[in-house]
């Protein structure tokens, strides 16, 4: 029989959210969502090179996490899924879609296209082309934050990062290690594990001996969450314990998302792995939808305003969109800049 693993369901209360923290997640989520259609379009039209891998049905978990954080002071280290992360942790819209077009005012200057967003000003540490590469450097950044603390008595030094990669990656030896030295030296981190089910064609259930990964927290002594990653709220819910614990200097969390992405792998997979009736069960799910639904439930907007948002936020991707088509490329005679950090 179909059968389909999901979190218990959290019981968001009348006031989980105020009315403009509700507006902040909703927009936050369609930007996400809009940005990568557009994205979607851009590349059938021969406009963006690469793999180029979207993160439509996933946005809850992004904005649930970067957005309990600091924005400009906390880290984000993200994976070659890295658009929407990008945008919570606020690089502008227009940075991130001209990066992906190759052009020199993208956030990484055109040197990295899709999978390699990097901003220092916002504190994105990177997405990363590897499976499990952004683990250590997250961990390498929260070190940090507990170095400058403790050792050279920074009283600000509270920052706190949150790592994210997928369920194949939860199968890397990187996130073993990276857990037992986190819990050993009590990191301010947040590894937030998006299991969509597949890691490219590969089944969750089928890669795993343990498919619910936030169970593996425990052999280190970690505290382990599972939460709805299609529920905002939820996520939020999680993601703040977590970054409470971290900030007081209790250590790390392991946050298991239960998410699906409604596009294939990346825009170049055809889709065919995964079943009719599974893409159902989890489009009927969808975040902004469930949102939108608890707010006008509970009187914190209504149908326009929300539509409002929408429109405005197609405004920004539509401007994104044509700041990256006139901006320039990178000069040839710039092909070796950057190579090294003096060159910054
Ligand atoms: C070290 C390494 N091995 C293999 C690959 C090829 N590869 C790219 S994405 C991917 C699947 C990863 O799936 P998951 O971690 O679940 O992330 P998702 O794509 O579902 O977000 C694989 C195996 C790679 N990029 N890096
Ligand atoms: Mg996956």
């Amino acid at each position: 029989m179909f059968q389909e693993r999901t979190a218990p369901v959290y019981q968001a209360s009348a006031t989980e959210v105020t009315k403009e923290e509700g507006l902040m997640l909703y927009e936050d989520m369609v930007l996400g969502r809009l940005f990568e259609d557009k994205c979607a379009e851009m590349y059938y039209r021969g406009k963006m090179f690469g793999f180029v891998h979207l993160y439509n049905g996933q946005e809850a978990v992004s904005t649930g996490v970067i957005r309990a954080m600091r924005r400009d002071e906390d880290y984000v280290s993200s994976t070659y899924r890295d658009h929407v992360h990008a945008l919570s942790a606020g690089v502008p819209a227009r940075e991130v879609m001209a990066e992906l077009f190759g052009k020199a005012t993208g956030c990484s200057k055109g040197r990295g296209g899709s999978m390699h967003l990097f901003s220092a000003e916002h504190r994105l540490l990177g997405g990363y082309a590897f499976v499990a590469e952004g683990i250590p450097v997250a961990m390498g950044a929260a070190f940090r934050s507990k170095y400058c603390r403790e050792t050279m008595s920074d009283e600000n030094a509270d920052q706190v990062t949150a790592c994210f990669f997928g369920d194949g990656a939860a199968n890397n030896g990187q996130f073993f290690e990276c857990l037992n030295m986190s819990v050993l030296w009590k990191l301010p981190i947040l590894y937030v594990v998006e299991n969509n089910k597949w890691a490219i064609g590969m089944s969750h259930e089928r890669a795993t001996s343990v498919p619910e990964i936030y169970k593996k927290a425990s052999a280190f002594g970690m505290h382990g969450v599972e939460v709805d990653g299609m529920d905002v709220l939820a996520v939020r819910a999680a993601a703040k314990e977590a970054i409470a614990r971290a900030r007081a200097g209790e250590g790390p969390t392991l946050i298991e998302a239960l998410t699906y992405r409604f596009r294939g792998h990346s825009l170049a997979d055809p889709d065919e792995m995964r079943s009719k009736e599974e893409k159902e069960f989890w489009h009927a799910r969808d975040p902004i939808k469930r949102l939108a639904d608890h707010l006008i439930t509970y009187g914190l907007a209504s149908e326009e305003e929300l539509k409002a948002i929408d429109q405005r936020i197609q405004g920004v991707i539509d401007d994104s969109l044509e700041f990256a088509t006139t901006s320039p490329e990178p000069d040839a005679s710039e092909l070796y800049r950057f190579i090294f950090a003096e060159d910054v």
